[in-house]
C-alpha cells in the first residue's frame, strides 16, 4: 500500500482510505469552484436518514457523470489518435498555392486518427475491416482535413447509398449482432446486389483489412481532388500515405486470437511506439495528372471505386508526417476531434465525385449532432492554429464571441483585429471550371465497369496473398445463412477471375456453379499487373520497430540472450520477455530478469517472431502448460520465425512440432544473434 494513503477508519465516514487537502493535495472544488469538504458522503437527515435534495455537490457530480457520453460516431466509432507534424520536402508552388506546400522544410502541426469502420467504440482492433486514416493539418491558412482510408477505393459510387451500405455492415437490427464483422447475411446481401462494391470487397478480403499495426498500413485520400496554383492553373491530384516502417499484416487466425489476447492491440502499439520514441511515420505522396490523362484513362477519375495504378501515374513524395505525441486526454482529443471533408484550404478544390460531394454535407452535419452544436470548431483539437476572424456568434458553448461592438459587415467602423474583411486576392477560390447539364438523378455510364480493377487487384497479389483472399471469402460467406446470397456473390467472382470463383465455390461446397452475374460491361482482361497493390511484393526487409517475444525459463543462456538483444538494438527493434511467472527468471549467469508477460498473458500472436530460450528442465515444465504449447504452435501456424536451442525441444515435442523443422526455425547455438535478426527481416516464413 502506498505510504501516502491514510486509513481514516473513524466513525462517520465509512472507513475509506482517505486523503485530504491537509496532506499536501490541492483542495477539490465543484465545477463552480466551491471547495468540497466531503467527497465520500451525500448529505442526509441523520446518520442513516434519507438524502437531501439540496445536496448541490452530489447533484452536480451525478449530473455531470450522467452526461459523460456523447453519441459515438455512426461509423469509425473505434479510433485512436495522436499528434505530430507534417514536414514539407520541397515547395510545390508550381502545382498549388496551398500554403502548407510552399516552404521546403516547414513543419505544420497535425492530428491523425485511425479507426475501424463497422464496430462500435468498444469493439476489438483486429476486426477484418477497412481502417480510417484521417489527418487534420493545422495550416497557416486554415485546417485541411484529409479524411481517408487504408484502402484506395470505396464500396459505393454515390453518397445516396452510404446509409444502406453502413446499415448492412453493422450488427443486424433485430438481433443486435454480429459486432464489428461483415461476416453475416445483410452485408453480403447488400454487396452482392451492388456490383459496384466488388473492387473494394476484394481489398476488404485481402490482408489490407487486418494490418499488423496502424503504423504498417498505407493511407489514401481515395477521391480525386484538385490542385490550383497562383496562376489559377489546375491539375487533378490523388493523395497517398506510405508507411516508413513498410506494410505488414497479420494472418486471419492470428487476428482472431489477437482480438481475445489484446483487443487494444493497435492502440496499445501506437501508444507504446510513441512512448518508446519509435515515432510512427508516413510519407505523403501525390499522383498528379491533367485533364488529358483523365480523358484517356480507362476509368472515370471521379468514380471512387477505381484507382489509378502507380505504374501509370507515379506517386511523387512531397513530405512526411511524424506522430510524436500521444493525447493528454482521449475524450478531449480523439473522441471530440471533428474531421470534415469540406475543410480544405486555398490551393485545393473538390471534384464532382458524387461520393465526395455527399461527404461534404455529411461530416459537418454529423459533427453538429455528435458534439452538440455549431461551436465544436472552438474545442482545442478542432480549432485552427492560425487566426480566425468572422462574425459568427453565440450558440451552445460559445467561447469566442467577437469582442467589441462590431458583429456585422459591411460596417463603417475602423479596421481592427476584430473587424475583418474578405480578401479577393488570397481568399479561397473555387475552380473556375464551367458546369452545365440537365437536372437529373443518373449514374454516369463511365462508372459502369465494376469488375476489371477487382480482377487487376487480385491478379497483382502473390500466391500467398491470393490464398488469403480465397480463404477470407470462404470464411465470410460461410457465416451467411442464405444459400442464394452465397451463390450470388460467387456469380460476381466469375466475372472477376474464374480460378478465384472456383476456389471459393469449392471452399463453400457449392453443389452447382451459378452463371456469371449479368454485367453492365465486360471485364477487361488486358489491365497489367500492378505490383504496388501487393503488400508482400513491397515487403520492407527490416525488423525495425518490430517485436521479438523471448520465452525463457530459469537458467536460460545468457550469451545467446545478450547477442540477440544487442542485434535487436542495432536493428532498432524491441523485445519482451515471457516466463512462466511474472516475477521473471534467472539467466545462466545468475542475473535476474523481470518478465514483461506471464505465459498466459503473452501469447505469440503479440510478437512478430519468437525465440524459445530455456533449459531442458525449463522446457519440460513449460511443456505441461497449455499456453506455452500454444505459444510455439501458433508461432509455427502463423508462419513466424522461431529461434530456439536444442534444450527447448521437450516443449516443441509436447506441442506436436518435433518433426516440423524448416528454414524458418533458427538454431541460436549455430548462428549469431545478428544472423538471426537478419532472417527476421523477412518478417514471415511464407514458404512453410
Ligand atoms: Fe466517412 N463518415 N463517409 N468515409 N469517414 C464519417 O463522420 C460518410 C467515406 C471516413 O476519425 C462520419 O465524424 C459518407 C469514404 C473516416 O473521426 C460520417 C460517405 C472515406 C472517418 C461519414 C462516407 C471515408 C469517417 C461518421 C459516403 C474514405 C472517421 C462520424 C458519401 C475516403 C473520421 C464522423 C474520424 C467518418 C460519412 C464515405 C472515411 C457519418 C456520407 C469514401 C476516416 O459523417
Amino acid at each position: 500500500m502506498a505510504e501516502s494513503f491514510k486509513y481514516a477508519g473513524k466513525k462517520g465516514n465509512g472507513g475509506e482510505l482517505r486523503q485530504s487537502a491537509s496532506d499536501g493535495y490541492p483542495t477539490m472544488t465543484t465545477a463552480q469552484g466551491c471547495p468540497v469538504s466531503d467527497d465520500q458522503n451525500s448529505l442526509k437527515v441523520g446518520e442513516r436518514g434519507p438524502g437531501l435534495m439540496e445536496d448541490q455537490v452530489l447533484r452536480e457530480k451525478l449530473f455531470h457523470f450522467d452526461h459523460e457520453r456523447i453519441p459515438e460516431r455512426v461509423v469509425h466509432a473505434r479510433g485512436y489518435g495522436a499528434h505530430g507534424y507534417f514536414e514539407t520536402y520541397d515547395s510545390l508552388e508550381e502545382l498549388t498555392c496551398a500554403d502548407i506546400f510552399k516552404r521546403k522544410g516547414e513543419k505544420t502541426p497535425v492530428f491523425a486518427r485511425f479507426s475501424t469502420v463497422a464496430g462500435n467504440k468498444g469493439s476489438p482492433d483486429l476486426a477484418r475491416d477497412v481502417r480510417g486514416f484521417a489527418v487534420k493539418f493545422y495550416t497557416q491558412e486554415g485546417n485541411w482535413d484529409l479524411v481517408g482510408n487504408n484502402i484506395p477505393v470505396f464500396f459505393i459510387q454515390d453518397a445516396m447509398k452510404f446509409p444502406d451500405l453502413v446499415h448492412s455492415a453493422k450488427a443486424e437490427p433485430d438481433r443486435g449482432f454480429p459486432q464489428a464483422q461483415t461476416a453475416h447475411d445483410n452485408f453480403w446481401d447488400f454487396v452482392s446486389l451492388s456490383p459496384e462494391s466488388m473492387h473494394m470487397v476484394m481489398w476488404a478480403m485481402s490482408d489490407r483489412a487486418i494490418p499488423r499495426s496502424l503504423r504498417f498500413m498505407e493511407g489514401f485520400g481515395v477521391h480525386t481532388f484538385k490542385f490550383i496554383n497562383d496562376e489559377g492553373e489546375e491539375k487533378y491530384v490523388k493523395f497517398h500515405w506510405k508507411p516508413k516502417g513498410g506494410m505488414q499484416s497479420v494472418v486471419w487466425n492470428e487476428a482472431l486470437k489477437l482480438n481475445g489476447a489484446d483487443p487494444d492491440f493497435h492502440r496499445r502499439d501506437m501508444w507504446e511506439s510513441i512512448g518508446n520514441g519509435d515515432f510512427p511515420e508516413w510519407e505523403l505522396g501525390v499522383q498528379v495528372f491533367d485533364q488529358q490523362f483523365a480523358d484517356e484513362f480507362e476509368f472515370d477519375v471521379f468514380d471512387a471505386t477505381k484507382l489509378i495504378p502507380e505504374e501509370q501515374v507515379p506517386v511523387k513524395i512531397v513530405g512526411r508526417m511524424v506522430l510524436n505525441r500521444v493525447v493528454d486526454n482521449f475524450f478531449a482529443e480523439t473522441e471530440q476531434v471533428a474531421f470534415c471533408t469540406q475543410n480544405i484550404v486555398p490551393g485545393l478544390d473538390f471534384t464532382p465525385d458524387p461520393l465526395l460531394q455527399g461527404r461534404n454535407f455529411s461530416y459537418l452535419d454529423t459533427q453538429t449532432k455528435r458534439l452538440g452544436g455549431p461551436n465544436f470548431t472552438q474545442i482545442p483539437v478542432n480549432a485552427p492554429k492560425c487566426p480566425m476572424r468572422h462574425f459568427q456568434q453565440d450558440g451552445h458553448m460559445a467561447m469566442q464571441n467577437p469582442k467589441g461592438r462590431v458583429n456585422y459587415e459591411p460596417n463603417s467602423w475602423s479596421a481592427s483585429e476584430n473587424n475583418p474583411r474578405e480578401c479577393p486576392a488570397h481568399g479561397f477560390k473555387s475552380s473556375s471550371e464551367q458546369m452545365s447539364g440537365d437536372k437529373l438523378r443518373y449514374r454516369s455510364d463511365t462508372f459502369a465497369d465494376h469488375y476489371s480493377q477487382a480482377r487487376q487487384f487480385y491478379l497483382s497479389q502473390t500466391e500467398v496473398e491470393q490464398g488469403h483472399i480465397q480463404s477470407a471469402y470462404v470464411f465470410e460467406l460461410s457465416k451467411v445463412e442464405h444459400l442464394p446470397i452465397r451463390e450470388r456473390l460467387v456469380s460476381h467472382l466469375l466475372n472477376i477471375d474464374e480460378t478465384l470463383a472456383n476456389k471459393v465455390a469449392k471452399g463453400l461446397g457449392l453443389q452447382e456453379m451459378p452463371d456469371p452475374a449479368e454485367a453492365a460491361m465486360p471485364t477487361r482482361k488486358d489491365l497489367p499487373v500492378s505490383d504496388a497493390l501487393s503488400i508482400l511484393k513491397n515487403a520492407p526487409n527490416t525488423f525495425k520497430v518490430r517485436k521479438l517475444g523471448i520465452l525463457v525459463s530459469d537458467g536460460f543462456d545468457a550469451d545467446i540472450f545478450e547477442s540477440v538483444v544487442n542485434a535487436l538494438k542495432s536493428e532498432g527493434a524491441n523485445f519482451e520477455i515471457i516466463a512462466a511467472q511474472v516475477g521473471g527468471a534467472k539467466c545462466s549467469k545468475g542475473k535476474h530478469f523481470e518478465a514483461d508477460q506471464v505465459i498466459n498473458g503473452g501469447p505469440s500472436v503479440l510478437y512478430d517472431a519468437v525465440l524459445v530460450l530455456t533449459t531442458e528442465e525449463g522446457a519440460e515444465k513449460l511443456a505441461a502448460i497449455a499456453e506455452a504449447k500454444d505459444f510455439v504452435s501458433d508461432a509455427y501456424a502463423h508462419m513466424k520465425y522461431i529461434g530456439f536451442t536444442a534444450q527447448a525441444k521437450p516443449l516443441f515435442k509436447a506441442a506436436g512440432l518435433d518433426d516440423k523443422a524448416d528454414d524458418g526455425w533458427i538454431d541460436l547455438a549455430k548462428i549469431s544473434g545478428e544472423a538471426f535478426i537478419e532472417s527476421l527481416r523477412n518478417l514471415r516464413f511464407w514458404q512453410r
